[in-house]
């Protein structure tokens, strides 16, 4: 049984994590532009929709927007940096009270970020990380331990491999290029398996966390490779269209080609509890509850922990068995 505990880290603050109320938040530009108003009004810069995982976290997002009173300016970004600084800074002139976004890459945020820290709006990271040093601009981060999560895919190797010593081929499907989840999962992984000279990543190559590019990748590494005896893959849409393209090829995935995904979506839980996927390492999308109880926080000025950390855990094909039918996404 797995737990959905939510721990924020610095303050040492307990906080259950639970799928929020219900309806639907449509709601797009519906408040007084904020500041003014007794509703307090959260601007959300959404990655895109490229995943069940990112379904399921604007889902959540938007109901608890709504459960917890909060007028939400939801923004999608279909993917691109451009959208989402573009977003932010009309999130700025509206005035919103706090700004919350999924970075779609790392790098490149210092400039967005000081025009909303100038402007004196607190903003919120949500699921990824950037990479700028300066921590002043944000007020928290709330997400997973991506690294963590890529180290938990190398321990199950590991484990599964130990004490055999023929060579071990792995493909990599990595997610979104430059995304905190892609980027760690990626390091996480390597991390953990470089200590055993058996394990060689034969092709790595990002499938954009869709399963339409994971499909594609995985037709040209079955192609290219002639040997592949597991693929890593960073989520589980792009784990689901390998299979695809292994079933295609006349091969049993999870047998013939061993699979570790991330995620732990309803679809992907269902291919483990078929035996197609080997492993599951779990990242929770339901950030929602969280995220609001933060964005009042940081509206009233209250001191919110710089990190608050996502508790997952791991599944077997058992365990999904045993865990589907109460799955929430
Ligand atoms: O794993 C993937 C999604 O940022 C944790 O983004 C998220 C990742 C998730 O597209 O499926």
């Amino acid at each position: 049984m797995l737990r959905r505990l939510s721990i924020a880290v610095a303050g040492g603050l307990l906080l259950a994590s639970a799928v929020a109320g219900c309806g639907d938040s449509s709601d797009s530009g519906s408040g007084d532009g904020g500041g003014g108003g007794d509703k307090i009004t959260l601007g959300f810069s959404q990655v895109g929709a490229e995943s069940g995982w990112r379904t399921a976290n604007t889902k959540s997002i938007q109901e608890s927007a709504q459960s917890s009173g909060i007028d939400l300016k939801f923004s999608d970004a279909q993917g691109k940096q451009e959208n989402q600084i573009k977003a932010i800074r009309n999130f700025i002139t509206q005035r919103v009270d706090v700004i919350a976004f999924s970075p779609v890459v790392e790098s490149g945020w210092g400039t967005v970020l000081k025009e909303a820290k100038d402007a004196g709006i607190p903003v919120i990271l949500t699921d990824r990380a950037i990479d700028d040093p300066d921590t002043s601009l944000y007020k928290t981060f709330i997400g997973s331990d991506f690294v963590e999560e890529g180290k938990k895919a190398g321990d199950w190797l590991v484990k599964e491999y130990e004490g055999k010593s023929d060579p071990v081929n792995i493909v990599e499907l990595q997610g979104s290029p430059g995304a905190a989840p892609a980027n760690d999962r990626k390091s996480g992984f390597a991390d953990v398996i470089k200590n055993e000279t058996k394990f060689k990543v034969v092709a790595s190559q990002t499938g954009q966390f869709t399963r339409t590019d994971g499909k594609a990748v995985m037709e040209t590494f079955l192609k290219s490779q002639p040997k592949i005896d597991v693929l890593y893959a960073h989520n589980d849409d792009m784990g689901l269209g390998a299979i695809e393209a292994i079933e295609a090829a006349g091969k049993k995935p999870g047998t013939d080609i061993k699979i570790i995904t991330v995620d732990a979506v309803k679809d992907g839980m269902t291919a483990l509890s078929e035996g197609k996927i080997n492993f599951i390492v779990e990242c929770s999308p339901l950030l929602g509850p969280q995220l609001m109880d933060l964005v009042k926080k940081a509206k009233a000025g209250e001191t919110i922990p710089q990190r608050v950390l996502t508790e997952e855990g791991t599944f077997t094909p058992e365990q999904a068995k045993e865990a589907l039918p109460s799955r929430k996404y």
